[in-house]
Protein backbone atom coordinates (compact mmCIF):
# COMPACT_ATOMS: atom_id res chain seq x y z
CA UNK A 1 0.00 0.00 0.00
CA UNK A 2 0.94 3.57 -0.60
CA UNK A 3 -0.38 6.97 1.11
CA UNK A 4 -0.96 9.17 -1.53
CA UNK A 5 -2.56 12.16 -0.10
CA UNK A 6 -2.88 13.46 3.41
CA UNK A 7 -5.86 15.65 4.54
CA UNK A 8 -6.39 17.71 7.49
CA UNK A 9 -9.64 19.41 8.63
CA UNK A 10 -9.84 20.87 11.94
CA UNK A 11 -13.62 20.71 13.29
CA UNK A 12 -15.72 22.50 16.50
CA UNK A 13 -17.84 20.87 18.50
CA UNK A 14 -19.67 21.63 21.12
CA UNK A 15 -19.74 18.99 24.11
CA UNK A 16 -23.21 17.98 25.26
CA UNK A 17 -22.03 18.94 28.96
CA UNK A 18 -18.18 20.91 29.79
CA UNK A 19 -15.80 18.64 31.47
CA UNK A 20 -13.60 19.67 34.08
CA UNK A 21 -10.48 17.97 34.95
CA UNK A 22 -7.45 19.24 37.48
CA UNK A 23 -6.25 21.23 34.72
CA UNK A 24 -9.36 22.60 33.48
CA UNK A 25 -12.55 22.87 32.29
CA UNK A 26 -13.72 22.75 28.05
CA UNK A 27 -17.29 23.37 26.85
CA UNK A 28 -16.07 22.76 23.43
CA UNK A 29 -13.67 20.90 21.38
CA UNK A 30 -11.56 21.67 18.59
CA UNK A 31 -10.37 18.63 16.48
CA UNK A 32 -8.24 17.25 14.28
CA UNK A 33 -9.15 14.97 11.66
CA UNK A 34 -6.49 13.21 9.16
CA UNK A 35 -7.72 11.60 5.65
CA UNK A 36 -5.41 9.22 4.39
CA UNK A 37 -6.06 9.08 0.47
CA UNK A 38 -4.31 5.26 -0.07
CA UNK A 39 -4.82 3.96 -4.00
CA UNK A 40 -8.36 4.92 -4.06
CA UNK A 41 -9.34 4.25 -0.35
CA UNK A 42 -9.87 6.58 2.35
CA UNK A 43 -8.42 5.95 6.33
CA UNK A 44 -9.14 8.19 9.17
CA UNK A 45 -7.79 9.09 12.14
CA UNK A 46 -8.69 11.52 14.78
CA UNK A 47 -5.77 13.29 16.79
CA UNK A 48 -6.22 13.55 20.40
CA UNK A 49 -4.25 16.60 21.25
CA UNK A 50 -6.31 18.85 23.17
CA UNK A 51 -7.09 22.19 22.74
CA UNK A 52 -4.12 23.07 25.11
CA UNK A 53 -0.91 21.87 26.06
CA UNK A 54 -2.32 20.99 29.39
CA UNK A 55 -2.82 16.81 29.36
CA UNK A 56 0.10 16.68 27.74
CA UNK A 57 2.78 19.08 25.67
CA UNK A 58 1.24 18.21 22.37
CA UNK A 59 -1.97 20.42 21.55
CA UNK A 60 -3.65 20.84 18.13
CA UNK A 61 -1.39 23.43 16.66
CA UNK A 62 1.70 21.71 16.99
CA UNK A 63 0.14 18.46 15.78
CA UNK A 64 -0.73 20.41 12.71
CA UNK A 65 2.52 22.03 11.85
CA UNK A 66 4.76 18.63 12.66
CA UNK A 67 2.13 16.78 10.46
CA UNK A 68 2.71 19.17 7.87
CA UNK A 69 6.31 19.89 8.39
CA UNK A 70 7.97 16.28 9.05
CA UNK A 71 5.03 13.53 9.44
CA UNK A 72 3.20 14.25 6.05
CA UNK A 73 6.50 14.59 3.84
CA UNK A 74 8.52 11.52 5.77
CA UNK A 75 5.25 9.28 4.30
CA UNK A 76 3.83 10.36 1.42
CA UNK A 77 4.41 8.12 -1.69
CA UNK A 78 6.12 5.45 0.24
CA UNK A 79 5.64 2.23 -0.28
CA UNK A 80 4.45 0.17 2.15
CA UNK A 81 4.08 -3.66 3.32
CA UNK A 82 1.47 -2.75 6.17
CA UNK A 83 0.43 0.46 8.34
CA UNK A 84 3.01 -0.64 10.86
CA UNK A 85 5.75 0.48 9.24
CA UNK A 86 4.17 4.08 9.35
CA UNK A 87 5.78 4.23 12.89
CA UNK A 88 9.30 3.41 11.96
CA UNK A 89 9.16 6.44 8.86
CA UNK A 90 8.08 9.01 11.35
CA UNK A 91 10.65 7.29 13.85
CA UNK A 92 13.28 10.16 13.43
CA UNK A 93 10.50 13.23 14.92
CA UNK A 94 11.20 12.87 18.71
CA UNK A 95 7.73 12.92 20.64
CA UNK A 96 4.56 14.53 18.88
CA UNK A 97 3.24 10.85 19.38
CA UNK A 98 -0.49 12.11 19.05
CA UNK A 99 0.25 13.34 15.36
CA UNK A 100 2.07 10.62 15.05
CA UNK A 101 -0.93 8.67 15.78
CA UNK A 102 -3.45 10.42 13.81
CA UNK A 103 -1.24 9.63 10.90
CA UNK A 104 -0.81 5.85 11.56
CA UNK A 105 -4.45 4.96 12.98
CA UNK A 106 -5.97 6.32 9.33
CA UNK A 107 -3.41 3.69 7.77
CA UNK A 108 -4.43 1.15 9.59
CA UNK A 109 -8.05 2.18 8.80
CA UNK A 110 -6.92 2.06 5.34
CA UNK A 111 -5.42 -1.30 5.32
CA UNK A 112 -8.58 -2.67 6.96
CA UNK A 113 -10.69 -0.99 4.14
CA UNK A 114 -8.60 -2.21 1.81
CA UNK A 115 -8.34 -5.87 3.06
CA UNK A 116 -12.26 -5.73 3.32
CA UNK A 117 -11.21 -6.90 7.16
CA UNK A 118 -12.58 -5.84 10.04
CA UNK A 119 -10.33 -3.63 11.93
CA UNK A 120 -10.42 -5.08 15.20
CA UNK A 121 -9.76 -8.66 13.27
CA UNK A 122 -7.01 -6.86 11.67
CA UNK A 123 -5.50 -5.63 14.94
CA UNK A 124 -5.42 -8.83 16.92
CA UNK A 125 -8.82 -8.67 19.30
CA UNK A 126 -10.25 -11.54 20.28
CA UNK A 127 -13.44 -10.58 21.36
CA UNK A 128 -16.67 -9.14 20.05
CA UNK A 129 -17.54 -7.56 22.82
CA UNK A 130 -15.80 -4.68 25.30
CA UNK A 131 -16.94 -3.34 28.88
CA UNK A 132 -18.15 0.32 28.76
CA UNK A 133 -17.15 2.75 31.74
CA UNK A 134 -17.35 6.05 32.29
CA UNK A 135 -15.37 9.44 33.08
CA UNK A 136 -17.25 12.01 34.91
CA UNK A 137 -15.76 15.58 35.56
CA UNK A 138 -15.54 17.76 38.04
CA UNK A 139 -18.99 19.43 39.06
CA UNK A 140 -20.33 22.64 40.17
CA UNK A 141 -21.65 20.79 43.47
CA UNK A 142 -21.61 17.43 45.14
CA UNK A 143 -25.33 16.58 44.35
CA UNK A 144 -24.48 17.78 40.65
CA UNK A 145 -22.13 14.70 40.65
CA UNK A 146 -24.66 12.44 42.20
CA UNK A 147 -26.73 13.00 40.00
CA UNK A 148 -24.69 12.02 36.99
CA UNK A 149 -23.44 9.07 38.52
CA UNK A 150 -26.98 7.90 39.27
CA UNK A 151 -27.62 8.38 35.51
CA UNK A 152 -24.82 6.77 34.24
CA UNK A 153 -25.51 3.67 36.43
CA UNK A 154 -28.86 3.48 35.08
CA UNK A 155 -27.66 3.28 31.49
CA UNK A 156 -25.35 -0.32 32.60
CA UNK A 157 -22.26 1.42 32.66
CA UNK A 158 -19.75 -0.90 34.82
CA UNK A 159 -17.53 1.30 36.28
CA UNK A 160 -17.71 4.54 37.46
CA UNK A 161 -14.50 6.94 37.49
CA UNK A 162 -14.43 10.68 39.18
CA UNK A 163 -11.78 13.40 38.57
CA UNK A 164 -10.19 14.34 41.46
CA UNK A 165 -7.98 17.20 42.71
CA UNK A 166 -7.24 18.91 46.26
CA UNK A 167 -10.29 20.13 47.71
CA UNK A 168 -12.41 17.78 45.39
CA UNK A 169 -11.28 14.70 46.57
CA UNK A 170 -12.27 12.39 50.06
CA UNK A 171 -15.29 14.72 50.34
CA UNK A 172 -16.55 13.48 47.34
CA UNK A 173 -15.59 10.21 47.35
CA UNK A 174 -17.53 9.62 50.87
CA UNK A 175 -20.43 10.91 49.70
CA UNK A 176 -20.08 8.58 46.50
CA UNK A 177 -19.60 5.71 49.01
CA UNK A 178 -21.99 6.05 51.15
CA UNK A 179 -24.63 6.17 48.69
CA UNK A 180 -23.47 3.17 46.49
CA UNK A 181 -21.10 1.07 48.82
CA UNK A 182 -20.77 -1.57 46.11
CA UNK A 183 -19.40 -0.01 42.88
CA UNK A 184 -16.77 -0.20 40.84
CA UNK A 185 -15.27 2.99 41.78
CA UNK A 186 -12.15 5.04 40.76
CA UNK A 187 -10.81 8.14 40.43
CA UNK A 188 -8.34 10.63 38.72
CA UNK A 189 -6.60 13.17 39.45
CA UNK A 190 -4.33 14.23 36.05
CA UNK A 191 -1.44 14.80 38.32
CA UNK A 192 -2.60 17.13 41.21
CA UNK A 193 -0.98 15.65 44.04
CA UNK A 194 2.84 15.63 45.36
CA UNK A 195 4.97 13.66 47.01
CA UNK A 196 4.66 15.16 50.02
CA UNK A 197 0.84 14.73 50.15
CA UNK A 198 1.47 10.65 50.88
CA UNK A 199 -0.90 10.59 54.31
CA UNK A 200 -3.66 12.63 52.39
CA UNK A 201 -3.30 9.94 50.02
CA UNK A 202 -3.42 7.26 52.13
CA UNK A 203 -7.09 8.33 52.79
CA UNK A 204 -8.22 7.28 49.77
CA UNK A 205 -7.54 3.19 50.50
CA UNK A 206 -10.48 3.73 52.92
CA UNK A 207 -12.96 4.15 50.02
CA UNK A 208 -12.34 0.17 48.23
CA UNK A 209 -11.31 2.16 44.62
CA UNK A 210 -10.76 -0.10 41.96
CA UNK A 211 -7.20 2.53 41.10
CA UNK A 212 -6.18 5.84 41.64
CA UNK A 213 -4.83 7.19 38.23
CA UNK A 214 -1.93 9.51 37.66
CA UNK A 215 -1.51 11.06 41.35
CA UNK A 216 1.74 12.43 40.57
CA UNK A 217 3.82 14.51 38.11
CA UNK A 218 2.93 13.48 34.22
CA UNK A 219 6.15 12.39 33.12
CA UNK A 220 7.23 10.55 36.76
CA UNK A 221 7.83 6.76 37.35
CA UNK A 222 10.12 7.20 40.27
CA UNK A 223 8.19 8.96 42.11
CA UNK A 224 5.07 6.86 41.81
CA UNK A 225 6.83 3.46 42.95
CA UNK A 226 7.49 5.21 45.81
CA UNK A 227 3.92 5.93 46.58
CA UNK A 228 2.47 3.09 45.43
CA UNK A 229 4.34 0.98 48.02
CA UNK A 230 2.61 3.29 50.98
CA UNK A 231 -1.24 3.16 49.20
CA UNK A 232 -3.33 0.04 49.20
CA UNK A 233 -5.24 1.51 46.08
CA UNK A 234 -3.86 0.18 42.90
CA UNK A 235 -2.23 2.82 41.09
CA UNK A 236 -2.99 3.34 37.14
CA UNK A 237 -0.78 5.15 34.87
CA UNK A 238 -1.92 7.41 32.36
CA UNK A 239 0.40 10.43 31.11
CA UNK A 240 3.56 8.65 32.30
CA UNK A 241 3.20 6.01 29.92
CA UNK A 242 4.39 7.37 26.63
CA UNK A 243 5.58 4.11 24.71
CA UNK A 244 6.21 0.36 26.15
CA UNK A 245 9.84 0.97 27.60
CA UNK A 246 7.66 3.45 30.03
CA UNK A 247 5.57 0.64 30.62
CA UNK A 248 8.06 -1.69 30.99
CA UNK A 249 9.98 0.36 33.40
CA UNK A 250 6.81 1.19 35.46
CA UNK A 251 6.18 -2.36 36.23
CA UNK A 252 9.27 -3.39 36.89
CA UNK A 253 9.41 -0.63 39.51
CA UNK A 254 6.46 -1.34 41.12
CA UNK A 255 4.89 1.94 40.16
CA UNK A 256 1.64 1.02 39.09
CA UNK A 257 -0.63 -2.17 39.02
CA UNK A 258 -3.11 -1.08 36.32
CA UNK A 259 -2.15 0.76 32.88
CA UNK A 260 -4.07 3.04 30.82
CA UNK A 261 -3.67 2.64 27.44
CA UNK A 262 -4.57 5.28 25.04
CA UNK A 263 -3.77 4.95 21.30
CA UNK A 264 -3.26 8.70 20.94
CA UNK A 265 -0.63 9.00 24.14
CA UNK A 266 1.89 6.16 22.64
CA UNK A 267 1.86 7.56 19.37
CA UNK A 268 -0.65 4.77 17.68
CA UNK A 269 -2.01 1.09 17.30
CA UNK A 270 1.31 -0.90 16.76
CA UNK A 271 2.70 1.00 19.84
CA UNK A 272 -0.45 0.95 22.18
CA UNK A 273 -0.38 -2.82 21.01
CA UNK A 274 3.25 -3.32 22.57
CA UNK A 275 2.25 -1.53 26.16
CA UNK A 276 -0.86 -4.05 25.87
CA UNK A 277 1.56 -6.74 25.25
CA UNK A 278 4.06 -5.97 28.12
CA UNK A 279 1.42 -5.48 30.51
CA UNK A 280 -0.28 -8.58 29.29
CA UNK A 281 3.24 -10.76 29.87
CA UNK A 282 3.58 -9.21 33.54
CA UNK A 283 -0.04 -10.26 33.99
CA UNK A 284 -1.20 -6.38 34.70
CA UNK A 285 -4.46 -5.45 33.09
CA UNK A 286 -5.18 -2.47 30.69
CA UNK A 287 -8.02 -0.79 30.13
CA UNK A 288 -8.59 1.84 27.17
CA UNK A 289 -8.74 5.45 28.13
CA UNK A 290 -10.98 8.58 26.12
CA UNK A 291 -9.80 11.89 25.04
CA UNK A 292 -13.08 13.21 24.48
CA UNK A 293 -13.06 11.80 21.10
CA UNK A 294 -15.77 12.12 17.90
CA UNK A 295 -16.62 9.08 16.55
CA UNK A 296 -13.51 8.57 13.95
CA UNK A 297 -11.21 8.48 17.44
CA UNK A 298 -13.95 6.31 19.62
CA UNK A 299 -14.39 3.87 16.83
CA UNK A 300 -10.66 3.32 16.89
CA UNK A 301 -10.85 2.89 21.02
CA UNK A 302 -13.54 0.17 20.07
CA UNK A 303 -11.51 -1.51 17.72
CA UNK A 304 -8.45 -1.26 20.43
CA UNK A 305 -10.69 -2.65 23.24
CA UNK A 306 -11.04 -6.33 21.73
CA UNK A 307 -7.10 -7.30 22.73
CA UNK A 308 -6.94 -9.90 25.07
CA UNK A 309 -5.59 -7.92 27.74
CA UNK A 310 -8.51 -4.76 28.18
CA UNK A 311 -9.96 -6.59 31.18
CA UNK A 312 -11.37 -3.88 33.15
CA UNK A 313 -13.96 -1.78 31.44
CA UNK A 314 -13.00 1.13 29.84
CA UNK A 315 -13.66 5.07 28.96
CA UNK A 316 -15.17 4.24 26.28
CA UNK A 317 -18.58 5.19 26.33
CA UNK A 318 -21.70 6.12 23.91
CA UNK A 319 -21.66 9.27 21.45
CA UNK A 320 -24.41 11.27 22.85
CA UNK A 321 -22.25 11.40 26.12
CA UNK A 322 -20.44 13.66 24.08
CA UNK A 323 -22.32 15.00 20.81
CA UNK A 324 -25.83 16.46 20.07
CA UNK A 325 -24.81 14.84 16.59
CA UNK A 326 -21.21 12.61 16.22
CA UNK A 327 -19.50 12.39 12.70
CA UNK A 328 -20.22 8.45 12.45
CA UNK A 329 -23.01 6.54 11.60
CA UNK A 330 -24.59 4.36 13.25
CA UNK A 331 -23.24 7.03 16.22
CA UNK A 332 -22.23 4.45 19.33
CA UNK A 333 -24.36 3.08 21.79
CA UNK A 334 -23.96 1.20 24.81
CA UNK A 335 -25.84 -1.76 25.53
CA UNK A 336 -28.25 -1.37 29.08
CA UNK A 337 -25.20 -4.39 30.31
CA UNK A 338 -22.64 -1.77 29.61
CA UNK A 339 -21.19 -3.04 26.69
CA UNK A 340 -20.72 -2.59 22.60
CA UNK A 341 -20.61 -5.14 20.44
CA UNK A 342 -18.07 -4.76 17.57
CA UNK A 343 -18.98 -4.75 13.91
CA UNK A 344 -18.02 -7.65 11.94
CA UNK A 345 -17.79 -5.44 8.55
CA UNK A 346 -15.00 -3.90 7.05
CA UNK A 347 -13.03 -1.24 8.67
CA UNK A 348 -14.65 -0.04 11.64
CA UNK A 349 -18.16 -0.94 10.86
CA UNK A 350 -19.09 2.88 11.32
CA UNK A 351 -19.18 5.43 8.46
CA UNK A 352 -17.91 8.70 8.20
CA UNK A 353 -20.59 11.60 7.72
CA UNK A 354 -18.13 13.43 5.66
CA UNK A 355 -20.58 15.69 4.91
CA UNK A 356 -21.24 16.70 8.22
CA UNK A 357 -17.60 16.69 8.36
CA UNK A 358 -17.47 19.61 5.71
CA UNK A 359 -19.97 21.66 7.37
CA UNK A 360 -18.01 21.53 10.51
CA UNK A 361 -14.23 22.53 9.11
CA UNK A 362 -13.26 26.14 9.51
CA UNK A 363 -9.65 24.68 8.04
CA UNK A 364 -8.67 22.14 5.71
CA UNK A 365 -5.35 21.25 3.97
CA UNK A 366 -4.18 18.59 1.67
CA UNK A 367 -0.44 17.43 1.24
O1 LIG B 1 -7.05 11.69 32.01
O2 LIG B 1 -8.27 10.20 31.14
C1 LIG B 1 -7.92 11.39 31.22
C2 LIG B 1 -10.20 13.53 29.01
C3 LIG B 1 -9.29 14.44 28.52
C4 LIG B 1 -7.98 14.38 28.94
C5 LIG B 1 -7.58 13.40 29.84
C6 LIG B 1 -8.47 12.47 30.32
C7 LIG B 1 -9.81 12.55 29.93
C8 LIG B 1 -10.86 11.68 30.44
C9 LIG B 1 -12.08 11.54 29.57
O3 LIG B 1 -10.83 11.16 31.53
C10 LIG B 1 -12.30 10.20 29.05
C11 LIG B 1 -13.39 10.22 28.02
O4 LIG B 1 -14.55 10.10 28.40
O5 LIG B 1 -13.09 10.36 26.81
MG1 LIG C 1 -6.41 9.91 32.99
Amino acid sequence: MKIETITLREIRMPLVHFFETSFGRVYSRRILLLTAGCEGVEGWGECVAGEDPFYSSEWIETAWSTIKEYLAPAILGRPLTAAHEVAGLMAKVRGHRMAKAAIENAAWDAEARQKQQPLWKLLGGTTREIQCGVSIGIQDSIEQLLDRIETELAAGYRRIKVKVKPGWDLNVLERIRSRWPDILLSCDANSAYRLDEVEHLRKFDRFELLMIEQPLWNDDIYYHARLQRELKTAICLDESIRHARDAAAALETGACRIVNVKVGRVGGFSEARKVHDVCQDNNVPVWCGGMLETGVGRAHNIALSTLQNFRLPGDVSASRRYWAEDIIEPEVVVSPQGTITVSDEPGTGYRIREDLIEKLAVRKETF
